[in-house]
């Protein structure tokens, strides 16, 4: 057994797997991926002994536990990457940990109407909710390319935490048609293009999902 494995639900719409999935991913840490299909009659007696909320993302490192996507991503961060997870410039850092915590928070809207689904391809009603929080997420990634991208492609350049927060949006505006500034677009293109989004995509749209509801959370 592996000292580092990360528990995840299905790849096609468990979007809170895919954040800290997507650090381990691209810093090429080398970790067990344990799946557990969600919503499935036995899904809570199998996460039981490995995630203490029955939720899902968990990250069992050694004798750690640790749940819940940002918290892992701070563990890994901390435990495994000496701080890589976040922009060097403590400057940098305190934006990247707000808008993490904006995307880990909030955005209600998005999270129940407009869920991360790989196999996905339709263009959905924009409701004024749905806007007002596409509008505020196009100003984030627009602000931090702006004020913080220099010497990479990414939020704040070199590619951090930030990045896997927001990917799941990335994937939810590309299946659902959403319209965003040529700034914002052009950062969603360059996460889509990602090689480990690519392959979370592709894996995704591979699963097979019996007994799994419509409109399932982000
Ligand atoms: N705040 C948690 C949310 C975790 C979460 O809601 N995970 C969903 C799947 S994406 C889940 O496990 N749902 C199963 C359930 O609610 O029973 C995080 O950031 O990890």
């Amino acid at each position: 057994m592996s000292s580092t494995r990360l528990v995840i639900g299905n790849k096609n719409f468990s979007s809170w797997s895919m954040r800290p999935w997507l650090l381990l991913r691209h810093f090429d840490i080398a970790f067990e991926e344990v799946s557990v299909a969600l919503y499935q009659r036995n899904t809570a007696e199998k996460l039981g002994p490995l995630s203490p909320s029955l939720k899902v993302p968990a990250l069992i490192h050694h004798e750690t536990t640790v749940w819940d996507s940002l918290s892992i991503c701070e563990y890994v961060s901390e435990a495994l990457l000496d701080g890589r997870g976040w922009p060097a410039s403590p400057r940098k850092r305190a934006t990247a940990r707000s808008v993490c915590a904006e995307a880990h928070a909030e955005f209600p809207h998005l999270k129940k109407d407009w869920p991360m689904n790989c196999k996905a391809r339709v263009d959905l009603f924009v409701s004024e909710p749905i806007a007002e929080e596409i509008a505020r997420i196009d100003a984030i990634w627009s602000c931090c390319r702006r004020k913080h991208g220099a010497g990479g492609e990414y939020l704040f350049g070199r590619f951090s935490i930030a990045d896997c927060m927001f990917a799941p949006m990335a994937v939810a505006f590309n299946a659902y048609g959403a319209l965003l500034s040529a700034e914002a677009q052009r950062y969603a293109d360059t996460l889509l293009a990602h090689p480990a989004v690519q392959d979370w995509i592709a894996q995704g749209r591979a699963e097979e999902e019996p007994g799994v509801p419509l409109g399932l959370v982000m």
